[in-house]
C-alpha cells in the first residue's frame, strides 16, 4: 500500500520542461518520495486498494510543487521612500551612490531581532507558499557584517524549519560595500573571502555563494577573488550578472561552473554561449526589471538558441522587486519577456530546481523525485501565467502530506 494517491487529476509533470499532460492521471507518495505516476487507466488496481490515503482531484491540474530560486526574503525595513524618490525622477543608482538604496536596508536589518527578521519574512513566505510554492532560495547580503550575515542566514534556516518548504540559503555578503568600507572595496572583499566565507561555510550556514557583478557593487576581478575562495571551500556559486550594464558577469559566472547567472538584461552572445558550455542556469527576474522600469530586455532569443535553461523567480527584495507573487511573477515573465506560458511554467519548476542544484531531487513529477505538488483550479496550465492577482490554488502536497487551503 503506497501513502498516499491523487487521482483523477490532470498532471503536468513538468519532464524536460514540458506540460506533457497526463489526463486522466495520478501520482503516488510513499515515504515523502513520488512512487508511482501514470494514467488512470495504468493504475494497478482501484484507488481504495493501493493507497492508506486518496485524493479524488476531480479534474484538478498538478503540476510540481513551485520554486522560488533567486530571493532576497529576510530583510528589515521597507525602501517605500526609494520608490517615491523614484518616482519623482531619481534613479536606482543615483539613489545607491548617495548612501540609499542596499545599504538603507542594511542598517535596519542589522538592528533588527531575529526574532523580528522571522516575523517580517514569515509574512512574505506565506504569500509564496499560498500560491504553490515548496521550495525557495533565501541569500543574505543585508548584514554586511559577519555577525549579522549569520543571523540572516540562521533567520533563513528557521524560516524552512517552521513551515512546509524547503529552504536553500545563499551567502552574498558582496551584495554591496557597507558604509564603514566605503572607497574600500578591496580591503572589504578581503573581510568576506578571510572572514566571512569561512564563518559561514564552518557555520554550516549556506548551499551556495553569490555576489553583485556591477559598477555600483563588485568588479569582475573581486567577484572572481570571491568565487575561488567559495570554490576553496566547497561552495557552488552563483551571480547577479550583467543587470545594469555588461561587465562580462554571465561569462565570468560560466568560468567558475556556476550554479546560474541571473538577471542578464546586458548579456551578450557570448556571454550566453558561455552559460551554454558551463551549464549554467539563466534565471530571469521580471519583477526587478519592471519595478525598475528597465528597457534593455535579457538575451532570450539568444538563451533558447543556445539551450540555455531559462529559470524566472521573483527576486523579492525590498529596493528592486518588492514582489510575493509568484504567479504575478510568470505573468510579467510572459508579458515582458515574451516567455511562453509553458517556458514560463518550466522557469519555476524544473529548470529553478537545477539553478540550486536540486534537479535529481525536484522540479519534475518523476519517480523517485521528492513528492512535492501543486494543485491547481484551473482549465489548463497558461491560465497560472495568464491571470494578474487571481489564485487558483487549490493546496500543495509538501514531503507527500496533503495541506488544503
Ligand atoms: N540586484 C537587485 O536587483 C537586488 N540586489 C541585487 O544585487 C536589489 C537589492 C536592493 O535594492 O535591496
Ligand atoms: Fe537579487
Amino acid at each position: 500500500m503506497w501513502d498516499a494517491l491523487w487521482t483523477n487529476a490532470k498532471v503536468a509533470t513538468l519532464r524536460g520542461g514540458r506540460y506533457a499532460a497526463l489526463v486522466p492521471g495520478a501520482v503516488a507518495a510513499q515515504g515523502g518520495r513520488i512512487v508511482w505516476v501514470g494514467t488512470v487507466a495504468d493504475l494497478p488496481g482501484g484507488a481504495d486498494a493501493l493507497a492508506g490515503e486518496v485524493h479524488d482531484l476531480r479534474g484538478r491540474w498538478i503540476t510540481p510543487g513551485l520554486i522560488d530560486c533567486h530571493t532576497h526574503l529576510v530583510y528589515a525595513g521597507t525602501r517605500a521612500h526609494e520608490f517615491e524618490l523614484r518616482l519623482h525622477g531619481a534613479t536606482y543608482e543615483e539613489i545607491a551612490r548617495a548612501g540609499g538604496g542596499i545599504v538603507a536596508t542594511v542598517s535596519a536589518t542589522r538592528e533588527a531581532s531575529e526574532a523580528e527578521l522571522v516575523d517580517t519574512a514569515s509574512r512574505r513566505l506565506k504569500h509564496l507558499l499560498d500560491e504553490g510554492v515548496t521550495t525557495i532560495e533565501i541569500k543574505s547580503g543585508y548584514g554586511l557584517r559577519t555577525d549579522a550575515e549569520l543571523k540572516q542566514l540562521r533567520v533563513a534556516r528557521l524560516l524552512g524549519a517552521a513551515a512546509p518548504v524547503t529552504v536553500r540559503t545563499t551567502f552574498l555578503g558582496a551584495h554591496a560595500v557597507p558604509p564603514e568600507y566605503k572607497g574600500r572595496a578591496d580591503e572589504y572583499v578581503d573581510l568576506v573571502c578571510g572572514e566571512m566565507l569561512p564563518a559561514v561555510a564552518g557555520a554550516g550556514l549556506a548551499d551556495a555563494v553569490d555576489a553583485f557583478c556591477e559598477g555600483i557593487a563588485f568588479s569582475p576581478e573581486q567577484t572572481a577573488r570571491i568565487f575561488e575562495r567559495a570554490g576553496a571551500l566547497g561552495l557552488r556559486v552563483k551571480l547577479h550578472a550583467d543587470q545594469l550594464s555588461d561587465l562580462g558577469g554571465a561569462a565570468l559566472a560560466a568560468r567558475f561552473a556556476a550554479l546560474s547567472a541571473d538577471h542578464l538584461e546586458y548579456t551578450s552572445e557570448a556571454g550566453v554561449r558561455a552559460m551554454a558550455g558551463a551549464g549554467t542556469v539563466a534565471v530571469l527576474l521580471p519583477g526587478a526589471f519592471y519595478f525598475l522600469r528597465e528597457t534593455k530586455l535579457p538575451p532570450v532569443q539568444a538563451l533558447r538558441d543556445h539551450r540555455v535553461p531559462i529559470a524566472v523567480s521573483t527576486d523579492c527584495n525590498p529596493g528592486s522587486s518588492p514582489l510575493t507573487s509568484i504567479l504575478l511573477t510568470l505573468n510579467l515573465a510572459c508579458t515582458l519577456f515574451r516567455l511562453t506560458p509553458e517556458e514560463a511554467l518550466a522557469g519555476v519548476t524544473c529548470h529553478a530546481a537545477r539553478a540550486l542544484g536540486m534537479a535529481e531531487t525536484h522540479g519534475t513529477i518523476e519517480v523517485g523525485k521528492v513528492c512535492d505538488l501543486a494543485i491547481w483550479g484551473v482549465g489548463e496550465p497558461a491560465e497560472l501565467a495568464y491571470a494578474m492577482g487571481a489564485n487558483p490554488s487549490a493546496g500543495v502536497v509538501k514531503g507527500g502530506v496533503m495541506r488544503t487551503p
